[in-house]
């Protein structure tokens, strides 16, 4: 569901950057601050470069079409399943994957937002989101339940490919940072679990997005809620990073430090870079390590159910793909 249809547009902070005071008084007041334009799109491209060749690689994108337009070319893979991680594997080895959080401009703004000291943690995300795959669009979430540690865990989420709406970029619901840690249900999408809205929150707070850009950063706290709007293109992969930041000195938990679904050690990730400056910096920064705690879950579903709604999700792609092949060019 495209959230009630309703969204309003994003409002740019690029005219607030360097302006610590005007970008923390814009965070308060709406949970979110959207950069367009602000990375060098020839570092975003070369990722794209990347990620599509890795993709390309593993048969998932069309290698008799133009490789950066990223069309699909097989049946959408849910995240976690033993074909997916043929592919994300190799994209979390890739160093302008990794490298990208680095990136100065990044940083510039991060220490703006978060501080000096404010560091991306080691975890790093990569969503490869299929297109018409609806039953996993990203629900609507906060990060910290996830993530936990410090409450001021920053989200940046970088657009890796020019994202007009119907390719289903990240919508914010606005101000929706104030309404502390919301209770948690289950979900398919990414990250497994999906915010319960509470109506009040639902008539205060206004979803807003945008047609993202490659060269745009989209930042938030661990407690905005947020979502992904449907891929609902025909052909085209949705490449998307989502790096964390945090100030030195404050909480984070050991799943951050690792890399993400902790399938590869760090060695394995850094074989064959070109450049070892960034490999294990975490090691030099100062932070506290707490345990994770497991949020309890609101009508958590049995098996059976679990069962029968994956048959569901199989039946309905089954038929989404047939008729896909019903009508090629559409
Ligand atoms: O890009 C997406 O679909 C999900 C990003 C996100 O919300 C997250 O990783 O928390």
């Amino acid at each position: 569901m495209n959230y009630d249809w309703a969204f309003l547009p994003m409002e740019s902070a690029t005219p607030l950057l360097g302006d610590r005071s005007g970008l923390a008084e814009r965070m308060d007041r709406d949970g979110y601050l959207y950069f367009d334009g602000v990375l060098e799109v020839e570092k975003v491209v070369r990722l794209r470069r990347a990620m599509l060749t890795a993709l390309r690689d593993v048969g998932w994108i069309d290698p008799d079409s133009v490789l950066m337009r990223g069309r699909c070319a097989v049946r959408p893979v849910r995240e976690g399943s033993d074909e997916f991680f043929e592919a994300y594997d190799s994209i979390q080895r890739l160093e302008p994957f990794h490298e990208l959080a680095h990136d100065e401009t990044l940083t510039a703004i991060m220490a703006d937002v978060l501080g000096e000291g404010a560091f991306p943690h080691p975890l790093k995300i990569a969503r490869l989101v299929f297109p018409a795959h609806f039953e996993i669009s990203t629900p609507p979430h906060q990060d910290y339940p996830n993530n936990q540690g410090t409450e001021s865990l920053t989200a940046t989420w970088i657009p890796v490919g020019d994202l007009p709406s119907e390719m289903g970029g990240i919508a914010i619901l606005r101000g929706s940072h104030r309404y502390g840690v919301l209770p948690l249900t289950t979900h398919a999408g990414a990250g497994n679990r999906c915010a319960m809205l509470p109506a009040e929150v639902l008539e205060e707070c206004r979803w807003v997005t945008t047609d993202f850009s490659m060269g745009d950063v989209l930042l938030f706290p661990s407690q905005t809620v947020h979502a992904a709007r449907h891929n609902a293109s025909e052909f085209w992969m949705r490449l998307s990073v989502d790096f964390r930041f945090q100030r030195e000195g404050e909480a984070l938990t050991k799943g951050c430090l690792e890399p993400h679904f902790e399938r590869l050690g760090w060695d394995e990730i850094y074989d064959g870079w070109s450049a070892a400056s960034h490999q294990y910096y975490w090691h030099d920064l100062d932070y506290e390590v707490v345990p994770f705690e497991e949020f309890r879950l609101e009508r958590p579903i049995d098996e059976t159910t679990e069962a029968k709604e994956f048959l569901a999700y199989e039946r309905r792609l089954d038929s989404r793909m047939a008729s896909k092949l019903e009508s090629p060019t559409r």
